[in-house]
């Protein structure tokens, strides 16, 4: 049975097709600076958002038609995960993600829960033994049910600290079982509403705690993914307490955890942040903490996550300016954290908005590519921190200076003279290679 009749195998027919189900710029095989465009992009499909979102928003009902609607309970979840493998091959995407309960019901216990999961992480393992698909991570929805109201490791409640060490327990061993690249923790609910009501340092503390429980135990298992935390400034909570990299950074190196840890990176949470998703790219690059991506991007005129499609050109270039200069990704990927916007409720929707997506990073792989074999960006960096290659700047950055040198030298000046930054210049030089990149 086929849950996609109408669509074959999408493949790569050029810049000039008109065919929706192809691709335009994404063409898996070509290479680009010694790697193929598929072992660059890694790119993967979110399992919550193209196979059990409903799209529904705070003022309306679910408006997608899916071939699967007709199914409930653990034949829902079955035939989900018969359509994502055949949508996974035919969109030519190789790995992706999801969350416990996207994928298997949760019960009326635990043991239910578990047992529900058990049944379709050995029909999704059967399906990967003969197939290309892998998994990049998973992750435990510890966020939704109304018992993580005031979070999940960070919850007034121990009991639920224990719950939510259970789930990740259990998702660490479905990790293992399935060959997971890496493990993702989002904060959901880890931060608070209102001070007035919150322990802030236990419920930090606890959250260390968590964190080296889960560290631990992987070690015990065997478990060898990569743990990847992904930062948001807000949603659902006022404050999360993951807000950025920086911030991130701070409370693994202040809980000793700095070196099992590296960054899942959103597009659409660096820019809820006040960031750009390159801001928090290069923040996590230059510490050596740049793991994965969620590759998406928001609406500037909306104040929240609205996880749509990466189209935005200028954006996927600067992306992957950032993870060319990181050395790529390693273990990590391109995961589509994007749903089609409500209006687009058709399965064929699914189809388009990867296509575009995928399109869209290959562009910028091929733009960011050529920037930095010209080292466009690195001739105006390099000019303009030219001050610290000679004199008093070179001695400032070898370390040799103190506040008596620097101010003999500053009494001993004339006027500063200042460079410009040349910021439009740049962005032009950017469009012409945008344009020209294909022509
Ligand atoms: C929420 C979000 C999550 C994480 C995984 O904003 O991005 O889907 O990626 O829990
Ligand atoms: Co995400």
């Amino acid at each position: 049975m086929s849950y996609f009749p109408a669509v074959n195998h999408i493949s790569y027919e050029g810049a000039k097709s008109d065919n929706p189900y192809a691709f335009k710029f994404y063409n898996p095989d070509e290479i680009v600076s010694g790697k193929t465009m598929a072992e660059h992009l890694r790119f993967s499909i979110a399992y919550w958002h193209t196979f059990t979102e409903a799209l529904s928003d705070p003022f309306g009902a679910g408006t997608a038609i899916r071939p699967w609607n007709a199914y409930t309970g653990m034949d829902l979840a079955k035939a989900r995960v018969e359509a994502a493998f055949e949508f996974f091959e035919k969109i030519n995407v190789p790995y992706f993600c999801f969350h416990d309960v996207d994928i298997a019901p949760e019960g009326s216990s635990l043991k239910e829960t578990y047992a529900n999961l058990d049944v379709i992480v050995a029909m999704i393992k059967d399906y990967m033994k003969d197939r290309n698909t892998k998994l990049l991570w998973n992750t435990a929805n510890n966020f939704t049910h109304p018992r993580f109201v005031g979070g999940a490791a960070s919850s007034n409640e121990a009991d639920v600290f224990a719950y939510s060490a259970a789930k990740v327990k259990k998702g660490l061993e479905i990790g293992k079982e399935l060959g997971a690249e890496n493990y993702v923790f989002w904060g959901g609910r880890e931060g608070y509403e209102s001070l007035l009501n919150t322990d802030l340092k236990l419920e930090m503390d606890n959250l260390g705690r968590f964190f080296h429980m889960a560290v631990d135990y992987a070690k015990e298992i065997g478990f060898d993914g990569q743990f990847l935390i992904e930062p948001k400034p807000k949603e659902p909570t006022t404050h999360q307490y993951d807000f950025d990299v920086a911030t991130g950074y701070a409370f693994l190196q202040h809980y000793g955890l700095q070196d099992s840890f590296k960054f899942n990176i959103e597009a659409n949470h660096a820019t809820l942040a006040g960031h750009t998703f390159e801001h928090e790219l290069r923040y996590a690059r230059i510490h050596h903490m740049l793991g994965s991506v969620d590759a998406n991007q928001g609406d500037p005129l909306l104040g929240w996550d609205t996880d749509e499609f990466p189209t935005d050109l200028y954006s996927t270039t600067l992306a992957m300016y950032e993870i060319l200069q990181n050395g790529g990704l390693g273990r990590g990927g391109l995961n589509f954290d994007a749903k089609v916007r409500r209006g687009s409720f058709e399965a064929d929707d699914l189809f388009f908005a990867h296509i575009a997506g995928m399109d869209s990073f290959a562009i910028g792989l091929k733009v960011a590519q050529q920037l930095i074999d010209d080292r466009v960006l690195e001739k105006f960096v390099d000019s303009r921190y030219q001050s610290y290659k000679e004199g008093i700047g070179r001695e400032i950055v070898l370390g040799n200076t103190d506040f008596h040198q620097l101010e003999a030298h500053a009494l001993s000046l004339g006027e500063i003279k200042t460079r410009s930054g040349r910021v439009e210049r740049i962005k032009a030089i950017i469009n012409q290679y945008l344009l020209n990149a294909f022509a």
